[in-house]
């Protein structure tokens, strides 16, 4: 199995977010790919490879051109208005107030995000660029017939609407490169998304269509981020309707009721019968991880990537979030070596 990997991910750095009423270093931080990478790379699996430039044309297939103009131009408003970085938004709009984009960079950063978790420095939207390039360069593996490929995308996607950022997420890798392969000729593709939090932006972006499923299995809305989506009852709308599906599991969740919801999500999958399958990985269900409830150990990994494998089908994982430093890289590793042992 290939990596795809990009160091302009380091760019993204030396920012912040807000937690508990401070200001602090972002959990969302570079040394989390270079764990992630070194692990990877030590069970030899598979050359690590750069990504190849696609491109915005990619991205605007998925996000508003608006919203990728924003992203694009934030860095130069905000130098040519004289400000200090970091650039954190911190206004959004309550229900009843009106969707219209304000002129100034500071109304735009609220019309354009959910929360304060996406955080830019000057080096963040190059990054952006290089996490959906390694995104779209895996997508290309898949399509020239690897039977799977692990793209180690930084900063994640998965929070990220078709023209809101948030939860560290600005554009939808995972999204982009699922609608990248149906531009190119797959007819189906599944996403799942395993990581700790609800892929809200990944459900959004695809919940009236019937061309992709989403299943997510993550900590209740009810308790957990992103609080406002992402229940058991949102089964798609419109043609979208029943390829949607939520696996909402409370705080505490261990590997036995964890795997149970993946099983189902798995049956889903197959009776769907997708021509690839998006895996969006994140790691953050890990008992140790900072923000997190959960409880998954790090043998438990190599039971989800060979349930996965029993799948039988042309896999990408792209790499969602897990803030455990010192063991994201080994349950990334475990993951992906219980796909590849089946
Ligand atoms: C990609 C990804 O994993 N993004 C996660 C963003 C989470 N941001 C909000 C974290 C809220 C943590 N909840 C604190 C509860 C204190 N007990
Ligand atoms: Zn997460």
């Amino acid at each position: 199995m290939k990596m795809v990997y990009s160091p302009r991910h380091h760019g993204h750095s030396g920012h912040v977010e807000l937690y508990n009423g401070q200001i602090l270093p972002a959990f969302e931080k570079p040394e989390r790919a270079e764990m992630i990478r070194a692990a990877v790379e030590a069970r030899g699996f598979g050359p690590t490879i750069g990504p190849s430039a696609h491109g915005l044309d990619p991205v605007a297939r998925v996000h508003s051109p608006a919203y990728v103009r924003f992203l694009s131009t934030l860095t130069e408003l905000w130098i040519a208005d004289g400000r200090p970085f970091p650039i954190l938004p911190s206004f959004w709009r309550a229900p009843g107030m009106r969707r219209l984009e304000p002129e100034t960079v500071d109304g735009k950063l609220g019309h354009y995000s959910f929360d304060a978790g996406c955080c830019f420095v000057p080096g963040t939207w190059d990054a952006i660029q290089s996490s959906v390039d390694v995104a779209l360069t895996g997508a290309d593996l898949i399509r020239a017939g690897e039977a799977s490929a692990y793209a180690l995308c930084r900063p994640p996607g998965h929070h990220a609407h078709d023209e809101t950022m948030g939860g560290y997420c600005y554009i939808n890798n995972a999204a982009v490169a699922a609608q990248a392969l149906l531009d190119s000729g797959a007819a189906r593709v599944a996403i799942l998304d395993v990581d700790y939090h609800h892929g809200n932006g990944t459900q959004a972006i695809f919940y009236d269509r019937a061309d992709v499923l989403v299943c997510n299995i993550h900590a209740d809305p009810k308790q957990e981020f992103p609080y406002f989506l992402g229940h058991a009852d949102e089964t798609g709308s419109g043609a979208g309707e029943g390829f949607n599906a939520n696996y909402p599991l409370p705080w505490g969740t261990g590997f036995a009721a964890w795997s149970a919801a993946l099983d189902d999500a798995c049956r889903r999958i197959e009776a769907y019968g997708p021509d690839v399958l998006l895996v969006s990985l994140g790691v953050d269900t890990f008992k140790d991880d900072p923000i997190s409830q959960f409880r998954l150990d790090s043998p438990d990994y190599f039971a989800i990537g060979s349930r996965i494998a029993k799948l039988g089908r042309p896999t990408l994982f792209v790499q969602e979030g897990g803030y455990a430093v010192e063991a994201i890289g080994v349950n990334v590793a475990n993951t992906l070596e219980g796909f590849l042992q089946g």
